[in-house]
């Protein structure tokens, strides 16, 4: 009895997709890298987590008022590497402030809000930065004014008057 019980459990177990994506696999449905995505269920079980609609976030995206039919009903989240999620309790960037780094969040509920509440159906705003070192580097520009920081002011003048 006891067997085939281990068995049906793990049979259901392997059949349980991760729903939680990877922080570093986040894109939307175009291939386009996210910030972040924002899932409007959670659950008990890690596997089960990340149900139900999302909303996906982009890099630097501002939202002070989350779209209609979001407000208070975020329960799971994934923030992308090197991206920090500041979320909101109340629209226009008031009320209680939590910043998530980079991760899978199973369950907002297990995130402390003050000394009594939590983060479960409570995101109202939120802006979602990315860190500085993922942005494309400045290509060094040719012109003689890409110079300046380290030529001599003569050899600018010389350039100039050429
Ligand atoms: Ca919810």
């Amino acid at each position: 009895m006891i067997i085939s019980v281990l068995l049906l459990s793990a049979l259901c177990f392997v059949g349980l997709k991760t729903q939680c994506p990877e922080p570093s696999s986040l894109k939307d449905a175009e291939g386009n890298k996210l910030c972040a995505r924002l899932f409007e269920d959670s659950h008990y079980y890690n596997e089960q987590s990340c149900s139900g609609q999302y909303l996906d976030v982009y890099p630097m995206d501002d939202v002070p008022i989350v779209p209609i039919g979001w407000n208070n009903r975020i329960s799971s989240l994934v923030v992308a590497p090197r991206c920090t999620l500041t979320a909101w309790s109340r629209s226009k960037k008031e009320g209680k402030k939590h910043k998530f780094s980079s991760g899978i969040q199973y369950r907002l509920k297990e995130v402390a809000q003050g000394l009594f509440g939590n983060w479960n159906d409570d995101i109202s705003g939120y802006y979602c930065e990315q860190a500085q070192c993922l942005r494309q580097p400045p290509t060094v520009p040719l012109t003689p004014l890409g110079l300046t920081p380290t030529a001599p002011s003569f050899i600018i003048r010389m350039i100039k008057r050429a």
